[in-house]
């Protein structure tokens, strides 16, 4: 998803240099800037931001859904065009933060525009240039990619879909080391170029890294940020641990010790997805055997009925109408990309886009007819509906509360996707909906994605902050990788890696610089807005059983929060629609709660840990 100002900043800059007026009389402007004078220099900063931005979405969509060396020079132009513009802007901004007497609204925008650039350029001539030119080269080499299958070649997205059905662990094996290989490793050397001009631009606009510029965006100080996602993690790991130990227990069941060993971590390309981060691929190798087994795949019943990707986005279009929100545009049906396109390269990573921050909402996607494609829609439409909520907000307000909650939206809808919601839209047989005796396998499908998740997408940043404040040096890029998963995730790849490898470039985000904590964040935000919107429809049922589709009331609260955008610190938009202040795992942890007792009897005797 690119957020207005992220694109501006991702973007950077060569144009006319915000400053006094050439007509302004000198002893006026040796004065110090009054707060008057602040707001009038942000009010001509969001509209110079805002021009700048139309025009580069729209260069950047057609680069990233039609990539060519014609359109990797016109996208890194113009994202070095943005990238001086607003290192430029974020300058002065530092400098307006001395002047005293600001509103908070006005200290909250200065903190936005000298902080919000995702990858800041240092003012040297060039400087902005060379690094849109590397980051528009590795997001292209990404779309680019290529893995191998059975010894042919095999693009992203078939690859992805692939190590989700495939339980050969030698073609498993072959994927998991053809992409990381071919992807990641060419991206090694303009990665640590990249990193060291980034980190230049950083320290110009006095953060000490690019790490510390990305955690300062959460209304606390960096380093608290960094306390509050290790404190979340605390919370939720031992869900974490029992999740994990159970399911190598089933793969070793499945490979024999030969493939998977009893103890020791879980060999990383055994989990039905490219990057071990969300294993609910597998549900089928884990699933309680007899009683509790669900007995339906999503993917199977969309193809059963003959859903094509078009047939699936109206689907999720039809929860969100559900609550009160108004149809998406003629335009959204027009534009975006819903499936890959036979004739060219483009970057199938989904993505959400709102390119004139008004209604041209769009979805990029290379949709296949399956589970994961299902709730992804719900999730880039959450995207959407959150832009749409808050184009009314001044520039630098056009963005979530967080970049957590943005990613949680869409995630927290699909939540109640149960069972009965999918009686609802005509998906599964009223005779088909899993009794009460099926909770274990509902439970154990939802946590092999959504549990599973949590320490890849806490290690993700743990390792970029490493990388941007030196201690991960770029002889260590691949190890450093390698030993987080090792310890967070407690996998560990097929083979045997080694720093002639880049294995983080394997993954969009990296290539795409895409911070990562957001989705950390949304995993634990987004149960805590599921189960504040359950309590609003006076569900008094078991949590996971609970839908809110058609509940306009829900749809209004929900509203009220989404349309606040980034105009206030998040624990306010966070108390307008949960009435509490605090990100908080224990509303997952409830969720999940019957699953973890049930885990810790499976494992029984078993030595968990790795
Ligand atoms: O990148 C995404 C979205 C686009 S914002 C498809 N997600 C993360 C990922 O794929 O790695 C959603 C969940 C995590
Ligand atoms: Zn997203």
């Amino acid at each position: 998803m690119i957020s207005a100002l992220a694109l501006a900043t991702m973007l950077a800059s060569a144009g006319p240099v915000f400053a006094k007026k050439a007509d302004t009389p000198v002893s006026e402007a040796a004065k110090a800037p009054t707060p008057v004078d602040v707001d009038r220099f942000l009010a001509a900063a969001e509209k110079e931001l805002y021009d700048y931005t139309v025009d580069a979405s729209r260069t950047a969509w057609v680069n990233n859904t039609y990539i060519t060396d014609d359109t990797d020079a016109l996208a890194a132009e113009s994202g070095a065009e943005g990238t001086e513009k607003a290192v430029r802007l974020a300058l002065e901004a530092a400098k307006y933060q001395k002047v005293t007497g600001l509103s908070d609204d006005t200290k909250r925008k200065l903190d936005i525009l000298r902080g919000g650039i995702v990858l800041p350029a240092p003012t040297t001539p060039g400087a902005a240039t060379e690094l849109n030119q590397i980051a528009t080269r590795l997001n292209s080499t990404y779309g680019k990619g290529r893995g191998t299958l059975d010894g042919k070649e095999i693009n992203g997205s078939d690859i992805e879909a692939a190590m989700g059905e495939s339980r050969d662990p030698a073609k498993l094996q072959e994927m998991w080391v053809s992409w990381h290989d071919n992807v990641g490793g060419p991206m090694r050397e303009d990665y640590a170029k990249m990193v060291a001009i980034a980190n230049k631009g950083a320290v110009e606009l006095g953060y000490k890294d690019v790490g510390a510029m990305w955690r300062s965006q959460y209304d606390m100080p960096a380093d608290e940020f960094a306390k509050l996602t290790d404190r979340l993690w605390a919370q939720v790991k031992p869900l974490y641990d029992d999740l994990h130990c159970y399911t190598r227990t089933k793969l070793n069941e499945k490979y024999g010790d030969e493939v998977q060993a009893k103890s020791g971590p879980i060999r990383a390309d055994l989990l039905g997805n490219m990057w071990a981060q969300e294993w609910g691929n597998i549900y089928d190798v884990v699933a309680p055997k007899g009683a509790g087994d669900i007995g339906y795949d999503i993917g199977e019943l969309l193809a059963k009925r003959g859903d094509d990707p078009i047939k699936m986005v109206k689907v999720g279009e039809g929860f969100y109408s559900s609550l009160g929100f108004s149809p998406l545009p003629e335009t959204f049906w027009k534009r975006s990309q819903f499936t890959k396109p036979a004739d060219r390269e483009v970057v199938c990573h989904a993505s959400a886009w709102d390119v004139d921050n008004k209604d041209d909402l769009r979805i990029k996607m290379c949709i296949k007819v399956n589970a994961d494609d299902f709730i992804t829609i719900h999730h880039e439409l959450g995207h959407n509906y959150y832009q749409r909520a808050y184009n009314k907000q001044s520039f630098l307000h056009l963005n979530g509360a967080n970049d957590g909650f943005h990613e949680a939206i869409g995630d927290f809808v699909a939540l109640s996707i149960t069972p009965d919601y999918l009686v609802n839209i005509g998906l599964l047989d009223q005779t088909n909906v899993p009794a009460e005796d099926k909770d274990i396998g509902l439970l154990l499908r939802q946590a092999m994605d959504k549990v599973a998740f949590l320490p890849f997408s806490l290690l993700v940043d743990k390792w970029r902050w490493g990388v941007f404040n030196g201690t991960i040096p770029t002889r260590f890029y691949n190890t450093a990788w390698t030993d987080l998963r090792l310890q967070y995730q407690g996998i560990t790849p097929p083979v045997e890696r080694s720093e002639a490898n880049f294995d983080p470039g394997a993954k969009y985000h990296i290539p795409g610089n895409t911070p990562y904590s957001r989705y950390f964040l949304a995993r634990i935000l987004q149960f805590q807005f599921y189960k504040a919107a359950c309590e609003q429809a006076g569900w008094t049922g078991p949590l996971h059983r609970c839908s809110f589709y058609g509940n306009k009331e829900v749809g209004a609260k929900l509203n009220r929060m989404l349309k606040m955008g980034a105009s206030k610190p998040w624990p306010d938009a966070l108390e307008a629609f949960t009435g509490s202040r605090a990100m908080d795992g224990r509303a997952m942890l409830d969720y999940f709660a019957p699953l973890q007792a049930w885990l810790k009897k499976q494992n029984e005797g078993k030595q968990c840990g790795w």
